[in-house]
């Protein structure tokens, strides 16, 4: 590294000192914590940003984000030139530089991976970095700093590069040290995309690097486009069944609920209401993942509701989930989580494949028999994992978190990955896409309006509405509806695919969440040392019964997980292994 660049750094590191006695780790989906800890990490994550296009030569992607958290935390995800997430191998220089004491020993860090990676300063595409945000408020206090900073001298954030755009309020305090951290290093380039879901802003990652617009209105131009082509596509004789054609999404007081308001103008063929769309607290009482641990509806739904087909995004809009309000009382509801969705997919996909591989022999160019598999984790309902399985399909469990899903799902032609929670997205081989392109060009000019051809048509249009980087919940949306639509299916009859065991899901506050270690796809702690013994001898109670514990990754909690026969005892179950934990782990008074 030069030292016109190690010099740039030591002016730039020390106005950001890290937050003392606070170990920060990269976790699930990036870092994130209440958003007054988080000054010096958005800086040196702007750093980390800026290597990382050096060394891959292409776009990065940074999204100011704590997704289903609480209003107060903030966060930020990395997207990786392909638009998935940060490539596991440079998490660990993540956790170093976030939590390096003093700049010299920063420096020092950067100076190493530097040479490590073999990354050049000089003579290369400048970085560049796409930044985005959610709705989320980020600090009052922050932001006079930052104004502080910007007006007073030393440390202004053009003449450290090539700034696009800067705007700097109330709201985008973080994507200001960003900017700086970003553009600290050499010539690196920060460009604002503005508020963007998390989805949105991976996929413009992804389309900027294979040389497509990354504009808003290509990314929802793309997503209308295909589901028009689906919709044409559905057949005559399935039409809906009469359910209530409306669709009632909330948008969980975030950043989806807004853009669905907007998008949803231009769609036909699709009545959508969208309530909590900013007007209430973030993610309280609202969300996907509120609707999904609590199964209850979210605030805004009631007994005008009861029978309607809802929806749920969570914060960031990478989460999907449908329920129906069942009862006037408690605001009770049939819950269409994750597994559902990903099983409603599977469905569908393996219908149209089945399309197109009838009459063996008579392949239009030639055969390809396209590996369809499945990826959950251990949150999957035991039920879902067994309906999968009956249908045939290879079922693939990893740990929680996208990162690791997508990664596994990228393995096969077609791979279909959902967390319970609703976060998931079907991911399509370029082999057998290319395959699948010239096959229907072949069938268009053999055979136009064959059933093969329709099949080949549909495949092709759900790989350009479903996004291909990350699990989107307005893609995700579009393609549900489409495919109820083409079933005739209503919200019901698609939740009788299987019956859910019921299941209870806990968090417990505890000291240090990292005293628990799993291992076994985390269904089993070895640490505490004896805390297994004990969880297994609460569901040796219970028939049928399932339970598991592990340290979340985005909130300072452990989780705990319980299945069993019937919603009590899966109820009992999850609170005595809470109260384990608590025990062991806690303050004792769970
Ligand atoms: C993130 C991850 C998900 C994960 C969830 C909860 O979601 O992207 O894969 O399931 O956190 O993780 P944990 O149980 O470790 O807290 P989101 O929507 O919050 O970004």
């Amino acid at each position: 590294m030069k030292e016109n660049q190690q010099s740039l750094l030591l002016q730039s590191i020390p106005r950001f000192p890290p937050p003392k006695g606070v170990k920060l780790s990269y976790g699930t989906a990036g870092f994130r914590a209440d958003a007054s800890l988080l000054e010096s990490t958005m800086f040196r994550v702007g750093i980390l940003a800026a290597l990382r296009s050096l060394k891959t030569g292409s776009v990065i992607g940074l999204m100011i984000t704590a997704s289903h958290n609480q209003v107060s935390d903030n966060g930020v995800k990395v997207a990786d030139p392909s638009g998935g997430m940060l490539t596991q191998d440079w998490e660990p220089f993540a956790d170093d530089i976030a939590n390096a004491p003093d700049p010299h020993s920063l420096l020092q860090l950067i100076i190493e991976f530097a040479k490590k990676e073999e990354i050049g300063f000089e003579g290369r595409q400048p970085a560049e970095v796409l930044l985005g945000r959610d709705t989320r408020p980020s600090g009052e206090a922050l932001l006079d700093a930052a104004k502080q900073l910007n007006s007073g001298g030393t440390h202004t954030p053009i003449g450290f590069g090539l700034v696009h755009h800067i705007a700097i309020h109330s709201s985008v305090i973080c994507l200001f040290n960003f900017y700086l951290g970003i553009t600290s290093v050499v010539g690196a380039i920060a460009t604002d995309m503005g508020v963007v879901t998390t989805p949105q802003l991976h996929w413009m990652v992804r389309a900027r690097n294979r040389g497509m617009e990354t504009s808003e209105s290509s990314y929802f131009h793309q997503l209308s486009s295909s589901f028009r082509c689906l919709m044409d596509l559905k057949p005559e004789e399935r039409k809906n069944n009469g359910d209530d054609d409306k669709l009632v999404v909330d948008g969980a007081d975030g950043v989806g609920g807004e853009k669905l308001q907007q998008f949803k103008k231009t769609l036909t063929g699709l009545c959508i209401e969208v309530r909590n769309q900013g007007d209430g607290m973030l993610n309280e009482g609202v969300g996907a993942d509120y609707v999904q641990k609590e199964k209850v509806a979210p605030r805004g739904f009631g007994p005008a509701d009861v029978g309607l087909r809802c929806a749920s995004l969570d914060g960031d809009a990478d989460r999907l989930v449908y329920f129906s309000v069942t009862s006037n009382e408690n605001n009770k509801i049939e819950l269409v989580d994750g597994d559902k969705i990903l099983s409603l997919f599977a469905f569908f996909i393996k219908e149209q494949l089945s399309i197109l591989n009838e009459g063996e022999g008579e392949k239009e160019n030639g055969s390809y028999q396209a590996r369809l598999g499945v990826v959950q984790t251990a949150y999957a309902n035991g039920a879902s994992t067994d309906y999968l399985k009956e249908m045939g399909l290879e079922v693939v469990l990893t740990l929680t978190g996208v990162k690791y899903l997508h990664e596994k799902a990228a393995e096969f032609d077609i791979g279909i990955y959902f967390e319970a929670n609703g976060h998931g997205t079907i991911l399509f081989s370029e082999a057998f896409l290319s395959w699948l392109e010239v096959t229907h060009k072949t069938l268009l000019s053999t055979s136009e309006g064959s059933a093969k051809q329709k099949a080949a048509s549909r495949l092709l249009a759900v790989s350009q509405l479903i996004n291909q980087a990350v699990g989107d919940a307005l893609s995700g949306v579009l393609l549900v509806e489409v495919i109820l639509q083409y079933m005739g299916w209503s919200v019901h009859r698609w939740n009788e695919l299987y019956h859910d065991l019921p299941s209870r899901q806990l968090k417990v506050k505890v000291v240090d969440r990292s005293a628990v270690v799993t291992t076994n796809a985390e269904t089993v702690a070895v640490r505490p040392i004896g805390i297994q013994e004990a969880i297994n001898a609460e569901i040796a109670k219970y028939p049928q019964g399932r339970c598991f514990i592990r340290p979340s990754g985005t909130e300072d909690v452990v989780r705990v997980y319980a299945e069993a026969t019937t919603q009590d005892a899966a109820d009992a179950l999850a609170s005595s292994v809470a109260r384990l934990v608590d025990q062991c782990l806690g303050s004792g008074t769970a």
